[in-house]
């Protein structure tokens, strides 16, 4: 497939300054007219031919300026349509294409789900719809009419305001016309048709405009969408408040749909969802969708000023709205939630993921240089490694630089496609800054790793510490040049007291740049030996290498003022006895007695008074962070049996104290999804993991009562997942238990496709290949496929990573399988692979195979191939 590069973008030779489309819905022939006014680009090239993009579209007629084209006056193909001699001065081109949804696997385009209509057209589906300049620096202002039969599509949704509706006179179809009067890229563009029930409420921007914002869902689950409204609502506000922003059209729909490539999709007044993350009721939603559902209603909503207002001059700039979006949602859950317990759990997605996608083959900028295939680039990179940068810019800055850097960014580029650089200047603007040397974050692949060393002279009262970071060579770029990594630090008495000593470098704010290779900074009037907290609530997106014992993480963790740290710290000192026990290195039993006391002595004084934060601190690196930590020749048997042991050694040391919080943390009240119940129930459901891990008996007694009487999702769910860790009858009635129960609800039949997934026993590769003929089970729906073959492939580190190679070679089948009906979806599976050069030889050479088996076969995808060849490389 063809490379496309940063360095060769060039503005479009035409513009479209209007769109008018008909859409008559059919289910297998759908007849879109599209009349596009059109003019040469003053910036573009003149005497040049027209050339539309398309993708699997039938032409069926084309006029320029009324005037019907003959054979030879073009040339059509279902990728192109190509008008070799336009005019030179504005025209107008009418197109009639026939496109069927029904045969639209791929869920880009017009497709089907459930036997509704709709759109998703991010990043290069419109042309699936029409022959367009489909690109996103062509804005244009749409007029939408859609035409179904009333029965089969009572409801029909567009972009923008609706204008009129009405019946076809004489059939059985009826219209609507939806006008958008924002200038918009093809790729927001939307509209839905189908039997969709609503929930709906008035809302009141911050200037007084009347909106009406509505959620649309399946008939019957109407009260599933009550809690996506009222966090959609939350949003609106949050960002009137926080950023100024306010919503600018007369309606906001929201429609969930069950067959969806990925989370959600921002298009203009019309967000189209994952029905995973909008419905939600106690009985069927866990803790976490709901804190998802949140944060997604929020991102999409967020969209409308950083992606829709402001969109982005090409895909190399995905970033700039993804990264920036993702900062905002984040900003907004925090707000919404706790801080510090959400900026912990974003930063352990941004290591499972981020981290790891860093580390291996398929590493590359937040904003690449150049790709194959643009959909496989909608990455943790550039999404959560995009969010940090915006979050150091923030730290370097200032929150008052920050709010005013981007109030002048949306002034100045408000209904343009911008760039990075249009973004940082803005931020240059207003602080005269020189911001070109922190823009090699966006420029920079790979992980960044900072060591720490501190020294302390006890004579002269200083305490002097080393930096020196280093960033390790990634695809395409073998040699680095140093970044400006924020460093918020304080120091910390052995005695766990802040302390107030002096160093000129370090800003009022705490913060040191670190701009240099190596650099060295002192404080003066240090009175005693400190510990040194570095990197305060992960103000970098770096690694951190520190010469701290494990008794001097243990004060952070018991006094640091830095939650994150705190938390940090018991990580680490749990990580690097993981790493020892799985890599064969002897562990003394002092080490381990050491952990286990600080365990509990945390238990006994702090963990009540958070119980978020306190089950976070609880929850040991999973077997996937222990392998990235280890980072060559892994063995995940031995990982697994390594967590195991230390689990059980903290379980049975603090075992009165997990009894004592099973008990006391029991819910009597009715179920609320808020932060602080949610926290109750994790740290109750932790403490169970952690008791069963010590007593398995007494783990299954207590787990089965509360899979049987649980009166929510979280527990039962997290219940049962504690007896997936115990082999025999009682899992599996629990598991047949379950499947009864939840028979007709498919998103939480996800959840028990995920969980027997996740089993790490032999036997689990031929329970996945049944329950692949489950009933419930489909290879055409992604989020099916997701939470059975995702979740063994991403979750299951030994059985993925089998030493006989068939979790590869399933995870291969399946993966050749799923490409021929959804390439992104099989691109996103295959992404699996990623770690496979870190495994020991045995499993390296299997999954080279398998790998290899996959990029032999004709016909692959662009998505597949492009995935493939870049992680054989
Ligand atoms: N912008 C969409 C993602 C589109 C992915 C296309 N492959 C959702 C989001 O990030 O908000
Ligand atoms: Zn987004």
């Amino acid at each position: 497939a063809q490379l496309v590069r940063l360095e060769d973008y060039r503005p479009s030779d035409f513009l479209i300054d209007r769109v008018e489309l008909d859409v008559r819905l059919h289910p297998t022939m759908t007849k879109v007219t599209a009349t596009l006014s059109m003019r040469p680009n003053p910036a573009g090239r003149s005497d040049v031919p027209l050339v539309l993009d398309g993708d699997e579209v039938n032409l069926k007629a084309i006029a320029l300026d009324e005037r019907v084209l003959e054979v030879g006056e073009f040339e059509a193909s279902p990728q192109s349509l190509v008008i070799s001699q336009p005019p030179q001065q504005p025209f107008r081109l009418t197109i009639e294409t026939e496109i069927d949804p029904t045969a639209n696997t791929k869920l880009m385009g017009l497709y089907r789900s459930s036997g509704n209509y709709c759109t998703q057209c991010e990043a290069e589906g419109f042309r699936r719809i029409t022959y367009f300049l489909d690109r996103p620096d062509v804005l244009a202002v749409y007029t939408t009419r859609i035409e179904a039969e009333r029965v089969e599509a009572p409801v029909l949704l567009g972009n923008g305001n609706p204008v009129e509706s009405g019946a076809v006179e004489g059939t059985g179809r009826h219209y609507a016309i939806w006008h958008d009067p924002f200038p918009k890229p093809s790729y927001l563009f939307a509209l839905v048709g189908g039997r969709l029930g609503r929930v709906a409420k008035p809302f009141t921007t911050m200037s007084g405009r009347k909106v009406e914002i509505a959620v649309y869902v399946e008939p019957g689950k109407e009260h599933r969408a009550d809690y996506a409204l009222d966090a959609l609502e939350r949003s609106m506000i949050w960002d009137e408040k926080v950023f100024g922003r306010e919503y600018d059209l007369d309606v906001f729909n929201i429609v969930a749909v069950s067959d969806f490539n990925m989370g959600a999709m921002e298009n203009k007044g019309l967000n189209i969802f994952n029905d995973k993350y909008v419905l939600a009721s106690p009985e069927t939603a866990t803790d976490t969708d709901y804190a998802n559902i949140e944060a997604i209603i929020a991102h999409e909503y967020f969209h409308n000023w950083s992606g829709n207002r402001v969109t982005c001059r090409d895909w190399f700039q995905l970033c700039l709205k993804e990264g920036l979006t993702v900062f905002r949602d984040q900003e907004f859950s925090s707000d919404e939630r706790s801080r510090p317990v959400h900026r912990i759990a974003e930063v352990k997605t941004l290591r499972a993921r981020q981290f790891l996608e860093d580390s291996s083959p398929l590493s590359h900028p937040v904003r690449p240089s150049q790709y194959r295939e643009i959909n496989n680039f909608y990455t943790a990179t550039v999404y959560e490694k995009g969010a940090e940068i915006v979050r150091m810019l923030k730290t370097i800055i200032g929150d008052e630089d920050f709010r005013r850097g981007m109030d002048l960014y949306y002034e100045s580029c408000d209904g343009t496609a911008a760039t990075v650089e249009d973004f940082l200047k803005a931020f240059a603007d207003v602080t005269g800054r020189d911001l070109s040397h922190f823009s090699h974050w966006y420029a920079q692949s790979g992980t960044p790793r900072v060591n720490v060393h501190g020294h302390y002279d006890e004579a002269a009262k200083t305490y002097r510490i080393d930096f020196k970071q280093q960033i390790p060579p990634t695809p395409g770029q073998p040699t680095k040049e140093p970044m400006v990594i924020p460093v918020v630090l304080g120091l910390v008495s052995q005695d766990g007291q802040p302390m107030q000593a002096a160093c000129e470098r370090v800003s009022t704010r705490g913060v040191f740049l670190l701009d240099k290779a190596e650099d060295s900074i002192t404080f003066t009037g240090v009175s005693s030996r400190p510990v040194p907290s570095v990197f305060r609530g992960f103000s970098a997106p770096v690694k951190v290498s520190l010469d701290l014992s494990s008794e001097e993480l243990l004060v952070l963790l018991r006094h640091d003022t830095d939650a994150f740290n705190r938390w940090q710290a018991a990580q680490t000192v749990a990580m690097r006895m993981l790493v020892s026990l799985s890599t064969g290195v002897a562990v003394r039993d002092e080490e381990m007695n050491s952990l286990a006391s600080a365990f509990c002595s945390f238990m006994d004084r702090d963990a009540l008074s958070d119980p978020a934060f306190a089950a976070l601190v609880l929850t040991l690196p999973s077997e996937a962070d222990i392998a990235q930590e280890i980072g060559k020749d892994v063995d995940p048997d031995a990982i697994h049996r390594a967590r195991k042991e230390v689990r059980r050694h903290i379980g049975r040391a603090c075992f009165e104290h997990l009894t004592d919080f099973y008990r006391t943390l029991a819910e009597t009240e009715a179920y609320s999804p808020d932060a602080a119940s949610a926290g109750r129930r994790a740290l109750r459901n932790a403490a169970l993991d952690l008791l069963t891990a010590a007593d398995q008996q007494a783990g299954e007694k207590l787990a089965s009562e509360q899979f049987e009487t649980a009166s929510n999702m979280t527990d039962r769910l997290a219940s049962l997942g504690v007896l997936m860790t115990i082999p025999g009858m009682v899992r599996e009635n629990a598991i047949g238990d379950f499947e009864q129960r939840y028979r007709n609800e498919p998103l939480v039949l996800d959840k028990w496709f995920t969980l027997q997934a996740a089993i790490p026993e032999d036997t689990t590769l031929d329970r996945v290949k049944r329950l692949m003929e489950h009933p419930a089970f489909s290879i055409n729906n992604p989020n099916r496929v997701r939470s059975l073959i995702g979740s063994f492939a991403m979750l299951n580190q030994v059985q993925f990573n089998r030493k006989d190679g068939a979790g590869y070679a399933l995870l291969a089948s399946i993966v050749l399988r799923a490409d021929e009906l959804n390439p992104q979806l099989a691109s996103r599976l295959l992404t699996a692979f990623s770690t496979w050069k870190m495994m020991e030889s045995t499993r390296r050479s299997h999954a080279r195979r398998a790998l290899q088996s996959i990029a032999q076969k004709p016909n692959l995808s662009r998505d597949v191939g492009d995935i493939v060849n870049r992680s054989l490389e």
